[in-house]
C-alpha cells in the first residue's frame, strides 16, 4: 500500500525508495518494500512451471501446456477414484496481497466444489472475523482505531514496530504513535512483551499470554461500576449492553490479578483514563487471536471501545471507508441468516467448522488417517503450511501420502517441494497492483494504481487464470474446453447483480475482463465512485490512474448504521456464542494461579521478515542470528541458560534447540521464538534462507490446542520447558 519510486535500468531494478509524494504514505517504507527488486531478480524464484517426477524426487520445466495437461491427468485421476470429497486447498497469505489472487479465489474455492479447505486464517484472525459476523453481520467488516486522530491508543497484542500494522492499515504507525502523544494523548501497550512499540508508548503494560479476555473484563467491570458507561451515537443501535453488565459483574480487577498479572490499580486508571479521553481506541491483533480465548478476548476489545461512545467517531475504533468495497465485505447475516456453527465435523478428531474451517493444524491428520473422506489431493496457493501451521513435523510426514499435490507459488520451498505441479505467479514487479481488502481497515479513504513495471509474456496465464483453470479441471471438464473469459464474465456478473447492476448493461463500458475490470466497479460502486454516470464527478479507475501519487478521500467518517448488516440491524454486543465462553476463561485463570512456575511461549515477528519468506533475499537476512528464544534473566537463571547458549524448548508437540538471548523485555514467565524459520529441510530451491535456516516454532505448537469457538490455534501461551541443550 505504501508509494514505491522504482528505478530502472532496462530489466534491472536500481534503486527501490518510498515516493515522497505519495497521498498515503508520504515516502515512508519499511524494508520489505525496498527489495522488491530483490525478490524480482532472485535466481531461486520459479519462473516457469515445473512438474516433479515422483520416482526420481526431480523436477523438470516444463510448458504451461505441459503443465496443465499434468494437472488434468493427476486431478482427474484423484476425483474418479475418490471422489471430489477428497480434494482441498490450503490458502496462505499472500492470497490476500497478490492482485490477482485477492480477487479470483473463488473460481478455483468456489468453482471446484471443495466440501471445505484450510487456510491461515485459522493461524491469524479467525477469532476477530467470528466476532465481527456475530456483532456487525459480516466477517470482514473489522473497524480499526482511527490512529491519526486518536488521544488514546491501547495496542494489544500488537506489534506495529515490526509489522507495519495488520487488522490496521496505516504507513509509518511508529510515527503516528509519536504524535498522539506530541499532542499530549497517551500510548498504552499490552504485551507480554516490550516491543519495539512499546517503546514508543507511554506505559508498557505486561500480561500474561492468553489472559487478555479477563483483562477487558474487569475493564468492563470499572466501566459498569464507576457509571462511565455511555454508548453516545450509536446507542440506539447497540443491544445487549445488560448482558454484558452481568457477564463482568463479578469480574474486579483484583480478582483477576493473579491470572493476568496486571496489577488492579493498573487496570482500574487504564479503564477511568480511556472512559475520561476525549477520543480513545483498544486495538487487538494477533496476540489476541493466536491464543486459548481468542474469540472472546478479540469480541471483547470492540465491546470496550462501544461502552464508553468510542466507536464509529473520530478518533475511535471505526469502520473503514475504502473507495473500493472489498469483495469480502459483500455477504451479510441480513441476507444469509446468522452462521450456525458446526455444520460438520472433520473426519478424525471430530472437531465441529466454525465459518467453514477447522483448524489448518489438523490437515495432517486428515492427509494421513486412512479411511472414507480421506484428504487425497491438494493445492496450495501462496502458503507454507509446512512451516506456517502448527505440529508441523506432522505435515511434512503426510504430504508425500497425497496422490496429488498443485501448488501455486514462486519458491520451491518446505512445501511446494512435495508437490507435483508447481505453478509460479508473477514477480510483484510484473503485475499490476491495487489492494482489495487492505483497503477496508486503512486510516484514511484512499488508493491507487499500480502499473506492471515490466512485462510478462502474454502467453504466460496471470494468476486469476490458473486459479479458474484449475476449478474448471475439478470439476471435471478438461483443458480444450477451458475459456477463462466466460468465467471472469460470470463472476463480474455477480459481483454487479451484488450492486443491483445489470451485468449486460456494465459489461458495455469494458472491453476487457479480468483484475483490473473488478477493481474499476468496485470504485465505481463505492463511496466516491461514479456509478457509470451517475455522479459524473466521481471516481472512476482511470480518474485513479491519472493520479500517480494516488487519491486521497480524507479522514474516516463515522458509518456504522450503513455497515452494519445484522438480521436485525443492531450491532450485538453479546453473542451468546461468544459471552458462553466466560466460565471456560474463569476454569483457567483458576488453573494458571494455582501454577504459576512453568514457563509459557509465544511468537514474534521482524520487520525484515514476512513470515516464512522472505529469507531468501540476502539483505533481509543479513547481521545476528533473529531466530533465537528471548528468555528473562530471572528465567535463564533458574533454568542455568547463558545468553548466546544453546537451549533445548520442549513442549507437548516437539522439541527442538535454539540459541538463547537473555532480555529483560520479556515478562518473567515467557519465553518468544519468531515464526517462520526452519529452511534446513532437503529438496528446496531457497540457496540463501537455506543459510540462515533458524528453526521452526511450529514443530513446538500442539495441533489441538486452539480457541474452540473460532478453531484458531493458540500458538501463543504454549507450556514449554526450558534446559540448557
Ligand atoms: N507459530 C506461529 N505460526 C504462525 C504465526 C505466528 O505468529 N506464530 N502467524 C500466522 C500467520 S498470521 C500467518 S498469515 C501465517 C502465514 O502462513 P503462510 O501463508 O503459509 O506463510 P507465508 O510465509 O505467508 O506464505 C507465503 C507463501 O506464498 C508464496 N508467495 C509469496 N508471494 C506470492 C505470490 O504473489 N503468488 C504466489 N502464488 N505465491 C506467493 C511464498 O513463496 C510462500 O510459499 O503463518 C501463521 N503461523
Ligand atoms: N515485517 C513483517 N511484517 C508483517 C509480517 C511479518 O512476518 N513481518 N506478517 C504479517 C502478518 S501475516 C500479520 S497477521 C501481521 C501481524 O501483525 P502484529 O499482530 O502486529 O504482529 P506481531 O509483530 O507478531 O505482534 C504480535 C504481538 O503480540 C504479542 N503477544 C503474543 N501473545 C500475546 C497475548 O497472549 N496477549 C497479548 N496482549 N500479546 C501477545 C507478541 O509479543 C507480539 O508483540 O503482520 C504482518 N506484517
Ligand atoms: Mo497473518
Amino acid at each position: 500500500m505504501c508509494g514505491l519510486q522504482v528505478d530502472v535500468e532496462g530489466d534491472e531494478v536500481t534503486l527501490i525508495r518510498g515516493d515522497r509524494d505519495d497521498v498515503w504514505s508520504k515516502g515512508y517504507l519499511c524494508p520489505k518494500g525496498t527489495t522488491l527488486g530483490k525478490l524480482h531478480a532472485d535466481p531461486d524464484r520459479i519462473r516457469v512451471p515445473m512438474v516433479r517426477d515422483r520416482e526420481t524426487d526431480t523436477w523438470r520445466e516444463v510448458s504451461w501446456e505441459e503443465a496443465f495437461a499434468k494437472c488434468e491427468e493427476l486431478i482427474h485421476g484423484v476425483v474418479q477414484r475418490h471422489g471430489i470429497e477428497s480434494c482441498t486447498a490450503f490458502v496462505g497469505n499472500p492470497a490476500g496481497h497478490n492482485f490477482d489472487l485477492q480477487r479470483y479465489m473463488a473460481l478455483l474455492i468456489g468453482n471446484a466444489g471443495f466440501h471445505h479447505i484450510y487456510s491461515a486464517g485459522t493461524v491469524d484472525q479467525w477469532p476477530k472475523n467470528v466476532a465481527c459476523v456475530l456483532m456487525y453481520g459480516n466477517m470482514w467488516k473489522i473497524p480499526t482505531p482511527d490512529i491519526q486522530r486518536t488521544d488514546y491508543l491501547v495496542i494489544m497484542g500488537g506489534n506495529p514496530q515490526a509489522s507495519g500494522g495488520s487488522l490496521l492499515a496505516c504507513p509509518d504507525v511508529l510515527g503516528e504513535m509519536d504524535k498522539i502523544r506530541e499532542r499530549g494523548g497517551r500510548v498504552v501497550v499490552v504485551d507480554p512483551r516490550r516491543t519495539g512499540t512499546a517503546d514508543h508508548a507511554d506505559e508498557w503494560v505486561p500480561i500474561l499470554p492468553g489472559a487478555d479476555a479477563a483483562f477487558l473484563l474487569a475493564m468492563c467491570h470499572v466501566l459498569f461500576a464507576e457509571d462511565l458507561v455511555d454508548l453516545g451515537d450509536v446507542a440506539d443501535i447497540v443491544k445487549g449492553v445488560d448482558a454484558v453488565r452481568a457477564l463482568c459483574a463479578d469480574l474486579t480487577p483484583e480478582s483477576v490479578e493473579a491470572f493476568t498479572r496486571v496489577p488492579a490499580d493498573t487496570a482500574r486508571r487504564i479503564a477511568r483514563e480511556f472512559a475520561a479521553a476525549p477520543s480513545g481506541a483498544v486495538y487487538g491483533r494477533i496476540g489476541l487471536c493466536n491464543q486459548e480465548f481468542g474469540t472472546l478476548a478479540s469480541y471483547l476489545v470492540d465491546v470496550v471501545n462501544i461502552l464508553v461512545g468510542k466507536f464509529d467517531r473520530p478518533g475511535g475504533l471505526m469502520f473503514g471507508n475504502p473507495i473500493n468495497w472489498p469483495l469480502g465485505w459483500m455477504a451479510s447475516t441480513a441476507k444469509n441468516g446468522l452462521p450456525e456453527f458446526g455444520r460438520w465435523r472433520s473426519r478424525v478428531s471430530e472437531v465441529p467448522e466454525v465459518l467453514g474451517q477447522v483448524p489448518c493444524g489438523v490437515m495432517a491428520e486428515e492427509i494421513a488417517a486412512p479411511g472414507d473422506g480421506q484428504i487425497k489431493f491438494l493445492v496450495t496457493i501462496a502458503g507454507n503450511p509446512v512451516i506456517s501451521v502448527p505440529d508441523s513435523a506432522k505435515l511434512e510426514e503426510a504430504l508425500p501420502l497425497l496422490e496429488g499435490m498443485i501448488s501455486i507459488d514462486n519458491y520451491l520451498n518446505e512445501t511446494t517441494r512435495f508437490a507435483d505441479v508447481l505453478l509460479p505467479g508473477a514477480s510483484p514487479l510484473e503485475q499490476p497492483h491495487y489492494d482489495d481488502i487492505m483497503w477496508g481497515w486503512a486510516a484514511r479513504s484512499a488508493g491507487k494504481w499500480n502499473d506492471a513495471i515490466f512485462p510478462r509474456d502474454a502467453s504466460v496465464p496471470t494468476e486469476a487464470e490458473v486459479l479458474a483453470h484449475l476449478g474448471w479441471l475439478f470439476t471435471g471438464k478438461t483443458n480444450d474446453s477451458f475459456d477463462f473469459a466466460t468465467l471472469d464474465d460470470a463472476w463480474f456478473g455477480a459481483l454487479c447483480r451484488s450492486q443491483g447492476l445489470d451485468p449486460a448493461e456494465i459489461g458495455e463500458h469494458y472491453d476487457r475482463g479480468g483484475g483490473e475490470r473488478l477493481v474499476d466497479l468496485t470504485i465505481r460502486t463505492g463511496p466516491f465512485g461514479d456509478r457509470y454516470g451517475e455522479h459524473p464527478d466521481g471516481l472512476t479507475l482511470e480518474k485513479i490512474k491519472a493520479s500517480e501519487h494516488g487519491v486521497d478521500m480524507g479522514p474516516l467518517v463515522p458509518r456504522a448504521r450503513e455497515m452494519v448488516c445484522t438480521p436485525d440491524g443492531m450491532i450485538d454486543l453479546a453473542p451468546e456464542y461468544i459471552t458462553a465462553d466466560v466460565p471456560r476463561l474463569l476454569g483457567r485463570a483458576a488453573a494458571a494461579s494455582d501454577a504459576r512456575d512453568g514457563l509459557v511461549l509465544i511468537s514474534r515477528r521482524h520487520i525484515r521478515s514476512k513470515n516464512t519468506w522472505l529469507h531468501n533475499v540476502k539483505v533481509l537476512v543479513k547481521g545476528k542470528d533473529r531466530c533465537t528464544l528471548l528468555v528473562h534473566p530471572e528465567d535463564a537463571a533458574a533454568a542455568r541458560l547463558v545468553d548466546g547458549g544453546i537451549a533445548r524448548v520442549s513442549s507437548e508437540a516437539g522439541s527442538i534447540e535454539v540459541p538463547v538471548e537473555v532480555s529483560d523485555e520479556m515478562m518473567p514467565g515467557v519465553v518468544s521464538l519468531p515464526h517462520g524459520w526452519g529452511h534446513d529441510r532437503p529438496g528446496t530451491r531457497l540457496s540463501v534462507a537455506r543459510e540462515h535456516a533458524g528453526v521452526n516454532n511450529n514443530l513446538l505448537a500442539p495441533a489441538h490446542f486452539y480457541d474452540p469457538l473460532s478453531n484458531n490455534h493458540a500458538v501463543n501461551g504454549i507450556p514449554v520447558e526450558v534446559v540448557p541443550a
